[in-house]
C-alpha cells in the first residue's frame, strides 16, 4: 500500500515535470507560464486519476484471467500492456482537435489518455473477454469500434472499446474513461510492426508496394487466426462463437 502511494507520488512529480517541459517547448514563454501557473496541479491530479483507472481495468482483466485459468483449456490472456498518453501527445492531440488546454476540456474531449491492450489467444477470446468486462455493473460502454468485423483499409484489426469505470478516492467516487484494445497475438504482430513502419509516419514511406505488402501480411495474420480457431475447436471442442458485437 505504502509502495503504491509512493509510486503515485513519484508519478505525479514526473507528470508535473513533463507538463512543464512540453509546454515550454510548444508555446512561447509567457503563454506556457500562464498555463503552468493555472493548470499544473489540476493536470497532475487528472493524470493520477487516469493512472488509477488503468489499474482498475487492468485488475479486472487479471481477475478474469485468474478465474478462467482454473480451467486449463481456458487461459485466454497472453499479455496485458497499459500506457498513459505522454504529455507531449496530449498537447499535440489537443491542438489538432481544437481542444482547450484545460484539464476539464482535455478530460471531456479525449477518451484515449489511459489505454490498455489485452493480447488474447484466439479471436473468440477477444469477444468473450470484452463481454465479460462489459457485463460488470460498474463498467459502462461509451463507444465500440470493431475493426475485426470491419478491418481498416490498411488491414488493421482489433476490437476497441471506450469504457468508463469508477475510481474510489478517499472522499468521493470519480468516473474515468479508458480505451481498451483487445486483439490476438497475430493481430498484435501485424499492428506492432505496421506501427513501427508506417503508422503516423511520412506519407512518402507509404508506397503502393509497401502498402500491398502490409495488406498481404494482414491477410496472412487473419488466416492464422482462422486456422488457430479451427484447431482450438477441434482440440478442445470449444465452440467458436460468431463474431458478435461485444456488449450486445
Ligand atoms: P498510439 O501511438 O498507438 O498511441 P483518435 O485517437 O481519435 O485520433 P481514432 O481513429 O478515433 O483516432 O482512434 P482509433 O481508430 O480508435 O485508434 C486509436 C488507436 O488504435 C491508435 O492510437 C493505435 O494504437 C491503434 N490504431 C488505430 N489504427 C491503427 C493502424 O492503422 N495501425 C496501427 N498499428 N495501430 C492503429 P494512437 O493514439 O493513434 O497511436
Amino acid at each position: 500500500m505504502q509502495d503504491r502511494k509512493l509510486g503515485l507520488h513519484a508519478f505525479a512529480e514526473g507528470v508535473a515535470e513533463d507538463f512543464r517541459r512540453a509546454l515550454m517547448q510548444r508555446f512561447d514563454n509567457d503563454l506556457a507560464r500562464t498555463i503552468l501557473k493555472e493548470y499544473s496541479l489540476p493536470f497532475r491530479e487528472l493524470m493520477v486519476y487516469y493512472r488509477c483507472a488503468l489499474m482498475e481495468v487492468e485488475t479486472k482483466f487479471r481477475v478474469l484471467n485468474e478465474e478462467l485459468s482454473l480451467d486449463s483449456e481456458q487461459n485466454p490472456i497472453e499479455g496485458i500492456e497499459s500506457r498513459l498518453k505522454s504529455v507531449e501527445s496530449i498537447l499535440e492531440k489537443a491542438e489538432r482537435k481544437g481542444i482547450d488546454l484545460t484539464p476539464e476540456a482535455i478530460e471531456a474531449g479525449m477518451s484515449d489518455i489511459a489505454g490498455i491492450r489485452v493480447l488474447c489467444s484466439f479471436e473468440s477470446d477477444v469477444y468473450m473477454l470484452a463481454n465479460a468486462l462489459l457485463r460488470q455493473d460498474d463498467v459502462r460502454l461509451v463507444e465500440k469500434k470493431d475493426y475485426i468485423a470491419h478491418p481498416k483499409e490498411n488491414g488493421y484489426r482489433s476490437l476497441h472499446l471506450i469504457v468508463s469505470v469508477p475510481i474510489f478516492l478517499h472522499d468521493r467516487r470519480k468516473t474515468m474513461e479508458v480505451e481498451v484494445q483487445l486483439r490476438t497475438l497475430a493481430m498484435d504482430v501485424w499492428a506492432s510492426l505496421e506501427h513501427k513502419l508506417l503508422y503516423k509516419k511520412d506519407e512518402d514511406r507509404k508506397t503502393e508496394h509497401v502498402r500491398n505488402n502490409l495488406l498481404e501480411c494482414a491477410e496472412l495474420a487473419a488466416r492464422i487466426d482462422q486456422l488457430m480457431s479451427e484447431a482450438d475447436q477441434e482440440v478442445t471442442g470449444r465452440e467458436v462463437p460468431p463474431l458478435r458485437a461485444a456488449g450486445q
